[in-house]
């Protein structure tokens, strides 16, 4: 891989990298899967540049519930990194002043009732129509000045880029959380047969193709569903270390129901991948 070193953040390795494999990985892109089956770059994902995608081939979505602590500097950081040049969409759910904000910095706000994260990032996933689209939480949780570094997995081949947030040890996730997000990724593994690491991160990168292709069908468990079927259909994803940093505002996550729907949904979309193959 190409993509930028990432920096290391000031926290406690003590936890993380999760297996060998990531041990002997200074911190740059970690290939889980060379896809063969399906080629990448079809029908609304070709890209003419020769230099590759830039900024104006991306668009940054998210579901906003209530954000209005955070927004703000969300938006404000893709903008800074990205120069203005990306496209912001919103699906938003508030009844506080989060689509004003969004607004004000330019964003695309599409209003819908607050119906679960998987059903916001899904409606913004569709409304995206640049050939690379990353997803992030409205939290101020990820590291946008990371989007360079996703772009560039993009132009070297990946279809999936997902930030590993577990490779440094995510120090300021909820404790529960964080052993619920290894216990998901083990569990992914078995299933889908190859090593993943972050099945339950917030940040990735698409090509629009693979969204486009696949049918979508978890809500809670969007983002464990948006990495296992396109792995489990040959699509190349990549993992990438990403620092985490504390959460703005109130989660808008009930750990043991939200929990529940995403081991739920591993299952699921694990064995669906299974029966397709046959
Ligand atoms: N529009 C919309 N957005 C939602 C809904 N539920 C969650 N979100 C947004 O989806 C993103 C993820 O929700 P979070 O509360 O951060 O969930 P989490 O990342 O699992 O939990 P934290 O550890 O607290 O960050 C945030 O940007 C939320 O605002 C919803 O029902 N509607
Ligand atoms: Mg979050």
């Amino acid at each position: 891989m190409n993509a930028d070193v990432p920096v290391e953040p000031e926290t406690d390795r003590a936890s993380g990298p999760l297996d060998g494999d990531a041990s002997t990985d200074t911190g740059t892109a970690t290939e889980v899967r060379t896809g063969t089956a399906e080629p990448s770059g079809g029908e609304g994902g070709t890209n003419d540049d020769e230099n590759g995608y830039t900024f104006d081939d991306v668009s940054v979505v998210m579901g906003t519930y209530n954000e209005e602590a955070a927004v703000g500097h969300v938006l404000a950081d893709i903008d800074a990194v990205t120069d203005g040049r990306a496209e912001v969409v919103c699906v938003d759910g508030s009844d506080d002043r989060t689509p004003e904000i969004a607004r004000e910095h330019g964003a695309r706000v599409i209003e819908q009732e607050p119906r679960g994260y998987g059903v916001a990032v899904e409606a913004a996933l569709s409304a995206a129509d640049r050939p690379v689209v990353v997803t992030t939480d409205c939290d101020d949780t990820y590291p946008m000045e990371e989007l360079p570094a996703f772009l560039a997995a993009v132009n070297d081949g990946a279809d999936v880029v997902g930030g590993d947030r577990l490779y440094w040890g995510a120090a300021e996730m909820p404790a529960l959380n964080r052993l619920g997000n290894r216990a998901f990724a083990t569990l992914a593994s078995v299933l889908a047969g190859e090593r993943v690491h972050d099945t339950t991160t917030g940040m990735r990168a698409y090509r629009r193709e693979v969204i486009e292709t696949i049918e979508w069908t978890e809500n809670t468990g969007l983002s464990a569903e948006l990495l296992v079927r396109p792995l489990m259909r040959g699509y190349e994803v990549v993992e990438r270390p990403i620092p985490y940093d504390e959460r703005r505002g109130e989660t808008k996550l009930d750990p043991f129901a939200g929990g529940a729907a995403i081991a739920k949904s591993i299952l699921t979309v694990t064995l669906e991948e299974r029966l397709r193959r046959l």
